[in-house]
């Protein structure tokens, strides 16, 4: 059997599959959003969220997908904002949220917090809607938080569905993110598919029961980190996240990732542990050369609180120290 290197797959990935119809004009607006930031000389994330799917028909109907709902995505995102950051939210369309996701319909309906009270002048005007006394702190600090990033242009958001918009979505903005050289900070917590179909190889109708059970044959998603970090945009600090159920896997798969793509950091989390417990992953540096590979846990206790007495969430602490690691990078010696 032949097996491509992760550049030629990469490149054979781009030269068969289409790419979304949407591409120019979503990189049209991340250019403009690029131009601006970095007038501005400030840093830029790129987070990317949430699961990506994979069609298995080109009429879709049927598609494979995960779990993922987009939470560590839009909770980071939330902190980078906060951290300085202008931040490029890309994530699975109907995802969780910056901000939008402290009111998420399934977990914290926001209908439940408004109360309808008849207008107290005029009984023929129409009612008031105010927000239950008890949410009203909480409301205004997020709304708060929103506004004022609406309002200084801090945050761009594209959408994808499906792991093939993902892929290209992904390498143009990494190319446009790139004239910002080290200013720039990859920060790839979605969950992307590793098998994916090719269009050739799909049905182009519903693919129809009758016919006993359904074999299909996937192909590999190619590794993309490896040419993102070699070509698309060789000097932005890249951070990928590794999901692992079997504990004893996160630590030796997070550094073999670490090892085959020689980007900055893997952060390590388990399925079950992943809201209060992560590890990262990375090379230690002594001056330009790579010394050894560092293992460091970060854990938040269950009933830890944050200054304002709300429970802890543990992107505040994982993006605390990724933002001292990315200023080091930008300040340190260029090899
Ligand atoms: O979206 P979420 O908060 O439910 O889960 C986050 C996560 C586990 C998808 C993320 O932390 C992660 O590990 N992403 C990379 C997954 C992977 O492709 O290995």
């Amino acid at each position: 059997m032949t097996t491509l290197d992760s550049d030629e797959s990469a490149e054979s990935y781009f030269g068969t599959q289409l790419p979304p119809p949407t591409l120019d004009q979503d990189i049209a607006g991340v250019r403009s959003f690029v131009h601006r930031q970095r007038g501005l000389n400030r840093k830029v994330v790129l987070v990317t969220s949430g699961g990506t799917t994979v069609p298995l028909e080109l009429n879709v109907v049927r598609f494979l997908d995960n779990f993922s709902a987009g939470t560590r995505g839009a909770t980071s995102a939330e902190y980078f904002l906060k951290a300085g950051y202008a931040v490029i939210f890309m994530h699975r369309q109907f995802s969780l949220q910056p901000f939008s996701r402290h009111y998420s319909h399934s977990t914290n309906p926001f209908l439940d917090f408004l109360e309808i009270e008849p207008n107290p002048d005029k009984s023929s005007a129409p009612p008031n809607i105010t927000v239950t006394r008890s949410e009203r702190d909480g409301l205004l600090d997020v709304l708060t938080a929103y506004k004022s990033v609406q309002q200084s242009g801090l945050l761009h958001t594209l959408t994808f569905v499906n792991v093939n918009e993902y892929l290209w979505l992904l390498r143009a903005v990494s190319q446009e993110l790139s004239v910002l050289g080290r200013s720039v900070l990859y920060y790839l917590a979605a969950a992307v598919s590793d098998f994916f179909l090719p269009r050739q190889k799909m049905s182009e109708h519903k693919i129809q029961s009758g016919k006993g059970s359904l074999l299909i044959e996937m192909d590999q998603v190619p590794k993309i980190l490896k040419p993102m970090i070699d070509e698309w945009s060789p000097d932005g600090f890249v951070v990928s996240f590794k999901l692992e159920t079997d504990p004893a896997l996160l630590v030796p798969k997070s550094r073999a990732a670490l090892e085959r793509y020689g980007h900055h950091l893997v952060i390590g989390n388990d399925l079950h542990r992943r809201k209060h417990e992560v590890v990262f992953v990375s090379r230690e540096h002594q001056g330009t050369a790579a010394r050894d590979v560092g293992i460091n846990w970060l854990r938040i206790s269950g009933d830890a609180v944050n200054a304002r007495g709300h429970p802890k969430e543990i992107e505040e602490d994982i993006v605390a120290e990724l933002t001292k690691r990315h200023q080091a990078w930008i300040e340190g010696p260029r090899s």
